[in-house]
């Protein structure tokens, strides 16, 4: 399996955890990054597989797939175990709507924060932390977003991430999502793709090495 990701892709990073949870060899290839540039020039088998020209990328055999949600129903259905999605339908549908939101509904406030002019950058930060409270509220009775770990964790983590770095830190207060984002910082597949995501960003001066450590305390 060969995975197109890059050094500071939260879409691919979700991609890259999953394949690590799931235990499956994979030669991962960052595509060329540069934060005045961005993705230019595009990789040409990027650019051959997904018409849109983003990462992530999925080859597998004869598999040829973009978009990490797309990549993710792939990768259960190919690879069943360990199972990132709930089994039962209601739970599932539950957790891929999560999962969904926290790629479609919270991260485009992240986004937000990462324009140059500053618009809409309160209205942003507030945003993010009114999901940040309705994550926190979910996880009152549960350690994971969907009951058992999976993909719903994996996407919410990333995009939190982004959210700590460009200033939308998750609360003091919200001491579930504090607890929740511990325990996804404990965990392997997730320590190897963040950690060196979160050192690229020091080295680069997007962040700070003090809230690089925060995030994976
Ligand atoms: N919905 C897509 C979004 C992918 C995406 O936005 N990828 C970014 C990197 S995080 C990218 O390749 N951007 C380059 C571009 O848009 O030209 C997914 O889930 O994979």
């Amino acid at each position: 399996m060969k995975l197109f990701s890059g050094p500071m892709s939260m879409f691919g990073a979700k991609v890259q955890i999953a394949v690590g949870e799931k235990g499956l060899a994979c030669e991962t290839v960052m595509v060329p990054f540069g934060l005045g540039r961005r993705y230019e020039p595009k990789d040409s088998e990027v650019m051959r597989i997904n018409p849109k020209g983003q990462v992530p990328v999925l080859i597998d055999g004869g598999v040829e797939i973009y978009d990490s949600t797309q990549i993710f129903e792939y990768l259960e259905h190919a690879y069943p175990q360990p199972a990132l999605w709930p089994v039962d339908p209601a739970k599932r549908a539950t957790a891929r709507q999560l999962e969904h939101a926290s790629d479609e509904v919270f991260f485009p406030h992240i986004v937000t924060l990462m324009r140059r002019d500053g618009d809409g950058r309160a209205e942003a930060i507030e945003s993010a932390g009114r999901f940040h409270s309705r994550i926190d509220g979910l996880l009152d009775d549960r350690d994971w977003l969907a009951g058992a770990f999976g993909f719903a964790d994996i996407a919410f983590f990333m995009a939190t991430l982004f959210g700590e770095v460009l200033g939308a830190p998750i609360a003091r207060g919200a001491t579930n999502l504090q607890g929740w984002r511990h325990r996804m910082a404990a965990r392997n597949a997730v320590r190897a793709v963040a950690a060196p995501m979160l050192d690229y960003m020091v080295r680069k001066s997007v962040t700070e090495a003090a809230v690089a450590a925060r995030i994976l305390a």
